[in-house]
């Protein structure tokens, strides 16, 4: 067996805490919403009930409202901040009080594939939770029905320090209630990390959050941060087309039509975010009403979930390629040599593998399988020079952040 499948299957292995993975020892001690979404379709590739019971146990943790949330707190652990003491979320098993990128419905629909109409039973409360889920992300992140699910926590997005962020985020104080007591800089270096200022705003929010008793509504009113998001948005739309399709298999027929009208709606909105000046599709700032024009990876996903014309295609693809050149990786998730690019810090410019793993698949969607190809190489040498690190600085290909990391090693079999 190629050596390196060998070693992602052991870093699932040395992740494993009982049926769910954490994203890494002592940095991410707890399961993650997305990342077990990812780590379950590697699962999938070579043990369908260790799959399943990644998204059973991410279940766990899923509100009567039907949000799952970004965290679940199955076993303590004093390796990360903030706990469950900072949340207040009064949850029987604790979670935090924020959502993640719906990737879940997308992994369900793999895992039911690969494991074949026998696992239709065990299917089922998984599809229910999901469709939950989706009806959660339109009616609290959504309300007016415009087809775009906006974020009220950076967090959400999974991008936490991305420069998407930099306009929305610099209007919420640095003021907390709970002390920031910063974990992460004992684990990795804080020149990778998200800056002091951020992580204040982020708690600041959480503190505005937790004084709404976590309620969708009085949320949606008092967020002093609130951007439609078009990543999160695309993926949305991703999962709810494999929802759609579950649905259909399962013979809910109901729930088919509810899925496609949603879906149809988002699609539309999307395409109007495209904006031909930029070649890159736009989020919006709900606070402020305006386009956020900040040149990040964000505005290459709607690759995975549109069919899109050839012209946009044709600019994207052309789009992507000019960032790339020169770069030992791609895909960076800041555009080289801006402002606001720094290639070593988190979300703005490192290389992601599991982002690469959704443009990879939206360029195949597309008609475009050199390019998928150009990057699925990139992300595998770049794994198999440094190991399954949590990102890479895409100008010299280091290994950054966390080692050992789940989502990297499931990429890796993915991609292979
Ligand atoms: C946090 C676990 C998570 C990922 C996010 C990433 C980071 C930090 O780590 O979040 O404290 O939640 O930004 O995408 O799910 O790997």
């Amino acid at each position: 067996m190629n050596m390196h499948i060998d070693q992602a299957k052991r870093i699932l292995v040395a992740n494993d805490r009982g049926g769910y993975t954490v994203p890494t020892d002592r940095l991410y001690p707890f399961q993650w919403n997305w990342d077990s979404a990812f780590v379950a379709m590697g699962f999938a590739l070579y043990d369908t009930d260790r799959a399943y019971r990644e998204l059973e146990r991410l279940v766990e943790g899923q509100w009567a409202d039907g949000m799952i949330p970004h965290i679940v707190f199955h076993q303590p652990s004093d390796t990360y901040f903030p706990g469950p003491s900072v949340w207040r979320t009064k949850h029987t098993i604790p979670t935090s009080g924020i959502t993640q990128p719906p990737v879940f419905a997308i992994a369900l629909r793999k895992l039911y594939e690969a494991a074949g109409t026998q696992a239709e039973a065990r299917t089922l409360p998984l599809y229910e939770a999901a469709l939950k889920w989706h009806r959660w992300w339109y009616k609290a992140r959504d309300p007016e029905g415009t087809g775009l699910v906006a974020l009220l926590h950076p967090w959400e997005s999974g991008s936490d320090n991305s420069p998407a962020w930099d306009i929305a985020l610099a209007r919420v104080p640095t003021t907390t209630q709970t002390p920031v007591v910063r974990k992460d800089i004992g684990h990795v270096n804080a020149e990778m990390r998200p800056r002091d200022d951020d992580y204040k705003r982020f708690i600041h929010l959480v503190d505005v959050y937790a004084a709404c008793g976590w309620d969708p509504a009085k949320q949606w009113e008092k967020a002093p941060f609130k951007v439609a998001e078009i990543q999160t948005t695309a993926i949305l739309l991703k999962a709810g087309e494999d929802l759609e399709h579950l649905a259909s298999l399962f013979g809910r027929t109901e729930d088919a039509a509810e899925i496609a009208a949603l879906n149809d709606r988002t699609r539309k909105a999307i395409l109007a975010q495209w904006r031909p000046k930029l070649s890159r599709f736009v989020s919006r700032d709900l606070i402020s009403g305006d386009d956020v024009e900040a040149a990040t990876q964000a505005g290459f996903i709607p690759l995975l979930s549109l069919d899109l014309d050839t012209g946009i295609t044709d600019a994207l693809v052309t789009e992507m390629k000019a960032w790339s050149k020169g770069l030992k990786v791609a895909f960076p998730t800041t555009k080289p040599g801006i402002a606001s690019w720094e290639p070593k810090r988190y979300w703005r410019g490192p290389a992601w593998a599991i982002i690469n793993w959704l443009l990879i698949d939206g360029l195949r969607r597309n008609g475009r399988p050199e390019a998928a190809e150009e990057l699925r190489k990139s992300t595998i040498m770049a794994i198999e020079t440094e190991g399954f690190a949590e990102y890479f600085d895409p100008v010299t290909g280091e290994g950054c952040g966390g080692l050992g990391f789940s989502w990297t090693a499931a990429a890796y079999m993915w991609l292979m």
